[in-house]
């Protein structure tokens, strides 16, 4: 049909904006994450703060401090729960609990082999508190001699050290900074037993902006400054703080460190990205930004006898079944006194770093799954899906993948390094895939499908849930 010229250029014109439109809204959307971009700051400021985290994946978290020299027992006695709540569990009073500084003489520590030991693992960034509820530094402060350089026989700032190490290695270095609770001040949240009038409080806490302008600041503050660029604060409990307080804790990273990235416990909602309840995956994909920070054992802070080590299988189903919903992974290893990980620990984290060197390209960078069943556990990058086979041998040799309405260019093990085609063959909704008869990753297989553009998938409504058809969500 012949348009009138005026017709024409209208169509132009709009067609032309459209195309703006959808490139602006695709940039944007490269990423899901893009959700939750603050009003204040334009969307790209906060993909620009997020891209190194949403395509580093797997991080270190690092729990250590003078809760390692009691290791879970005070007087005797084991305490329960988690190891860095001993001074709290056990009720420890101030004075007593301050001459741990006097045994911490962690002589065996050495930075670049723990860096060296995240990096062998596929790790991309370490979070190690730099101060936890106990009040204690880990790093030389001038806001209080209770830190490791003025209090221990140590006398060495541990923190300094990882930063050039992480810096050697090409890690980046986080910080945990305890804001809210610290048990060894009067004006923070949280110690009821030698501050009595704590107990059972739920109001805002009397004295915090004293507290905050004393301590807390000053010291988010150094590890700001004297580190160089620190990848996220990792701040914990806001218990019984206020926005105004909140605030405070993010605008001193903002004026002091614009990329540093902050997670959302710093209170109301007021983070860069989410930290789930610890050790909790979600159920289904979750848009937006989040991570799942989770022990590799029990514990946070390293427990003498705490054995109960989390398998290889398991670490890493656990990876891949977060970075298929949408997250990050910080898994979480507690140094003992001497400064040691533990052997238990580094030998599983060896295991995974294996895994991730055939496999990594399956985790960096990779977008969720985009099945809302959850049959295999699916990770993403443009053009590409990666199914991760963890029940093997797969059903009479066959990889079947349901509701795939596009066709598969090409499927390929990453476990093969010449990337030999796969056959693939469609049958109704479902593409099939004959496998080796014998596992070519114990731990996980991944086979890579490749597509022209985007995969379509198809899902009918009834197809069955998550929990009906993953078996390996009841194994783990
Ligand atoms: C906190 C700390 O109290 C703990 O010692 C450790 O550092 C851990 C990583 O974080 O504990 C929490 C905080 C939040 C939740 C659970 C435990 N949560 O939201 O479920």
């Amino acid at each position: 049909m012949f348009v009138n010229d005026n017709a024409g250029t209208n169509g132009i014109v709009r067609l032309i904006v459209l195309l703006l439109l959808a490139a602006i809204t695709a940039g944007c959307a490269q990423t899901p994450q893009h959700a939750k971009c603050e009003q204040r700051e334009s969307c790209s400021d906060k993909d620009r703060r997020m891209a190194w985290w949403r395509e580093a994946k797997f991080g270190m978290f690092i729990h250590w401090g003078l809760y390692a020299v009691p290791q879970g027992r005070w007087k005797g006695e084991p305490i329960p729960g988690i190891g860095e709540w001993i001074m709290y569990r056990a009720e420890i009073p101030i004075p007593e609990y301050e001459q741990l500084a006097k045994q911490f003489n962690p002589v065996k520590f050495n930075a670049d082999e723990w860096v060296r030991i995240a990096k062998d693992a596929g790790m991309k960034y370490i979070t190690i508190t730099s101060k936890h509820h106990d009040g204690f530094a880990m790093f030389h402060s001038k806001a209080t001699p209770y830190n490791i350089v003025d209090a221990t026989p140590f006398g060495r700032d541990p923190m300094k050290e990882l930063a050039e190490a992480c810096r050697r290695h090409g890690l980046r270095l986080c910080f945990y900074y305890s804001h809210a609770q610290d048990w060894h001040e009067p004006d923070a949240v949280g110690n009821h037993w030698d501050f009595p009038k704590e107990k059972g409080r739920k109001d805002p806490k009397e004295g915090f902006d004293d507290y905050m302008d004393r301590k807390a600041l000053p010291q988010v503050r150094e590890i700001l400054t004297q580190y160089g660029p620190i990848g996220l604060i990792w701040y914990d409990t806001p218990f019984r703080i206020t926005k105004q307080q909140s605030e405070r804790f993010v605008e001193i990273v903002r004026e002091l460190q614009p990329d540093c990235l902050i997670n959302s416990r710093v209170g109301f909602d007021l983070g860069d990205y989410g930290s789930e309840g610890d050790n909790r995956i979600p159920d289904a994909v979750r848009p937006g930004d989040w991570e799942t920070p989770a022990t590799i054992n029990d514990t946070w802070g390293f427990k003498a006898y705490d054995r109960n080590w989390k398998s290889v299988d398991d670490l890493t189903f656990k990876l891949v079944d977060i970075v298929s919903k949408g997250g990050n992974y910080l898994l979480n290893v507690g140094p003992t006194a001497e400064g040691v990980i533990p052997k238990a620990s580094v030998d599983r984290l060896r295991a995974i770093g294996k895994w991730m060197r055939v496999n990594g390209e399956s985790i960096y960078g990779c977008g969720p799954t985009p099945f809302r069943t959850l049959i295999h556990r699916c990770t993403t990058k443009p053009g590409k899906i990666y199914v991760h086979v963890f029940e093997y041998p797969v059903v009479d040799k066959k990889l079947v993948i349901r509701y795939l309405k596009s066709d598969v260019k090409k499927a390929y093990l990453l476990a093969d390094p010449w990337r030999r085609s796969l056959d693939v063959i469609r049958e109704g909704d479902a593409v099939v895939i004959p496998m080796p008869d014998t596992a070519p990753d114990p731990v996980d297989t991944v086979v890579v499908l490749e597509f022209d553009g985007q995969p379509v998938i198809d899902e009918p409504a009834s197809a069955p849930t998550a929990s009906a058809v993953a078996p390996e969500l009841k194994r783990h």
